[in-house]
């Protein structure tokens, strides 16, 4: 049976690859592992993929899930003291998790930022 997901889910803001590292999971700190990730933001979320974009959409067909990531009471700062990368910033959930997103490339990190920023500042904090 087709399950339909709530318009919001479907409402994707931006998609793009970033290099990621998580480096926190529920408050506990990991090891820091650099990815190339595919990443969609929509009003309330963002999902992680390990994969390509076209990797993802074949996927999700087998019931792959991305790792998402839930915007509500989340914060996000420049990060420059975390990384030897340049552009680096973070962001932290309310369940303690942690991810850096980076790009060499300027303007596509200023786009996400302030992309996350708004999402984040739309939300309500609880
Ligand atoms: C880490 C790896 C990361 C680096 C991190 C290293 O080593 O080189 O790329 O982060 O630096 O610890 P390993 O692979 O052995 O875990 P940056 O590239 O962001 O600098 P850090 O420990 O200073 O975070």
């Amino acid at each position: 049976k087709d399950v339909i997901p709530p318009l919001e889910q479907l409402m994707v803001e931006k998609e793009g690859y970033l290099q990621k590292a998580k480096i926190a999971d529920g408050g506990k700190k990991l090891r820091k592992n650099w990815s190339t990730s595919w990443i969609v933001l929509s009003s309330r979320k963002i999902e992680f993929y390990k994969e390509s974009k076209q990797q993802a959409l074949s996927n999700m067909k087998t019931g792959h899930k991305p790792e998402s990531v839930d915007l509500c009471g989340a914060y996000i700062e420049w990060a420059k003291e975390k990384s030897s990368r340049k552009n680096v910033f973070q962001i932290t959930t309310v369940s303690g998790n942690e991810f850096l997103l980076q790009s060499d490339i300027d303007f596509i990190i200023l786009d996400w930022f302030n992309a996350i920023k708004n999402a984040i500042d739309r939300l309500p904090k609880d």
